[in-house]
């Protein structure tokens, strides 16, 4: 069973968001692992499926599980719905301000990274205060399973962002994060990249908000079906992280929510020495 930690536990309510897109092959042992998993965790949660205008039988396959009885500390199941075909990042946004808990996690379809490995961004949210906490597959602790060509690609897609001014994280791109309440209210109202350059989008509003971003190793496995083209649309995020970068250049529009600075963390007596 997952360890306890103090402050966030106390009255944690997590919203689990996956965004879907023609999924019908690879979403069903993704959602009943998280469904496993949630059912018996320390804190009630929710799913927020968000269906991109799936063409194929995503939507009919989920169906049956929005009516399962809600087991353990997993409330509820819900699908939301775009009737056509906006982009990963629309379909987050959408997700991000549907769901209602008080940190939100995105994660993929495909179980790249399951659930589980939740513990360790939230642990790292409780440890240093921050609102938007990153799975990494670029850190010591990651644990990796990949083909070397997207190794290759991800390398020479990070030292370009770099070129940009844009490179705030060892992994930008990873379809894990997690967002405070407040945070994820806000990104959803600010932002408005609807590709996949949308994490860029994301890491840069947080950060410009003065919430705090921190990244942590996760274990990830590459998943085949997945609709990623790593050069065409590595080439694609480039151009679009320069467009975004030039949308903040004066800083972030007025934002209606409130939301909190980064959370003043008490510092261990041994990290407060020297
Ligand atoms: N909403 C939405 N989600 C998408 C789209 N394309 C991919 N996804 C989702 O993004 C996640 C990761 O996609 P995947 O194809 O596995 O990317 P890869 O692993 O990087 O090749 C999955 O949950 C997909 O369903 C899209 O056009 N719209
Ligand atoms: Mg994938």
């Amino acid at each position: 069973m997952v360890a306890a930690w103090g402050m966030l536990e106390a009255d944690l309510h997590l919203s689990v968001i996956i965004p879907m897109y023609n999924e019908s092959a690879r979403v069903i042992p993704t959602l009943e692992d998280a469904v496993l998993w949630l059912h018996e965790a320390p804190w009630t949660s929710e799913i927020v499926l968000v269906d991109d205008g799936s063409k194929d039988a995503t939507v009919e396959r989920v169906t049956p599980k929005l009516f399962e009885k809600p087991i353990g500390a997993l409330q509820r199941v819900r699908l939301v719905r775009h009737e056509r075909n906006r982009g990963k990042g629309a379909a987050v946004r959408t997700g991000l301000a549907e769901a209602e808990g008080g940190w939100r996690l995105m994660m993929d379809a495909d179980n790249s990274t399951r659930v589980s490995e939740v513990v360790r961004l939230l642990a790292e949210a409780e440890r240093s205060g921050a609102g938007l906490v990153c799975g990494s597959r670029n850190v010591a602790d990651s644990d990796v399973v990949t083909r070397p060509s997207r190794k290759l690609m991800g390398s020479a897609f990070r030292m370009a962002l770099k070129g940009l001014g844009m490179g705030m994280l060892r992994d930008t791109q990873c379809g894990f994060k997690l967002y405070r309440a407040d945070v994820a209210a806000a990104i959803a109202e600010i932002a408005r990249e609807d590709r996949f350059a949308f994490d860029l989008e994301h890491l840069l509003i947080a950060d410009r908000l003065g919430v705090g971003v921190r990244e942590v190793g996760i274990s990830w496995t590459h998943r085949d079906g997945g609709t990623i083209r790593p050069v065409r649309d590595g080439l694609r995020m480039l151009r679009d992280a320069a467009r975004i970068r030039m949308r903040y250049a004066r800083g972030l529009p007025p934002v209606m929510v409130e939301v909190k600075p980064m959370r003043r963390v008490e510092k261990s007596p041994a990290e407060r020495v020297g």
